[in-house]
């Protein structure tokens, strides 16, 4: 695996998958775990001010835990970051499934936990986005120059970011599944189905 380790210090770590460590056949579970839960998708936010007020073309479905497809993808998580990253109490909390159509916006800016909150805290939780399928990118705002930037994964990648990193989910022109997880730390869990609009980026 390769790390843009210039990202580390900005707040995001973007973990390429370049040697294949998540191989074809957990792919392949992967992908037919997700085509299983699919059916359980519940459109989520994807308020945006510049096109439409929610298109309903972004959607969630929740990874169960307890089950070994998902145990591993959690793993293979865990074990991305601490090659590159000291992850303290962090824990992985809630596990879901995104799923874009075709034509879906990008989300307005946002981030997934509460900004006041989180200036108080040492230690910070992050949020993670695995790739699962080509196509797939996350929209963050870099806080050294508050310009959007568009981080593109392929299947195995994934990008990591500090709690308090504005992002949106990109906008997608055909379908596409990814996995999106937090990792809360002992003192802050993200609260579900909770994001915190950023109306200062554009
Ligand atoms: O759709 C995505 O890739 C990211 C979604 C996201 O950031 C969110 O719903 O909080």
């Amino acid at each position: 695996m390769s790390v843009d380790i210039d990202s580390v210090k900005k707040g995001y770590i973007v973990i390429h998958d370049d040697n294949n460590r998540m191989d074809a056949t957990i792919l392949c579970a992967i992908r037919d775990y997700v085509g299983d839960i699919i059916k359980d998708k519940q459109p989520i936010f994807n308020y945006n001010d510049r096109e439409v007020q929610d298109d309903n073309k972004r959607f969630q479905a929740k990874l169960d835990q307890r089950l070994t497809i998902v145990k591993s993808i959690k793993e293979y998580i865990l074990s991305s970051i601490r090659s590159s990253y000291h992850i303290g109490t962090r824990r992985i909390g809630k596990m879901v499934l995104l799923h874009s159509e075709a034509g879906c916006q990008q989300q307005h800016w946002h981030t997934d936990y509460d900004p006041d909150v989180l200036q108080g805290l040492a230690e910070l939780p992050w949020g993670v986005v695995l790739a699962i399928e080509n196509g797939t990118s996350l929209d963050i705002i870099d806080p050294d120059t508050r310009e959007p930037v568009s981080i593109q994964l392929l299947p195995g990648s994934l990008i990591f970011f500090r709690g308090d990193i504005v992002h949106a989910g990109a906008a997608y022109s055909g379908p596409n599944n990814r996995i999106h997880a937090y990792l809360d730390t002992d003192i802050y869990r993200q609260t579900a189905n909770k994001t915190y609009l950023d109306f200062d980026s554009v």
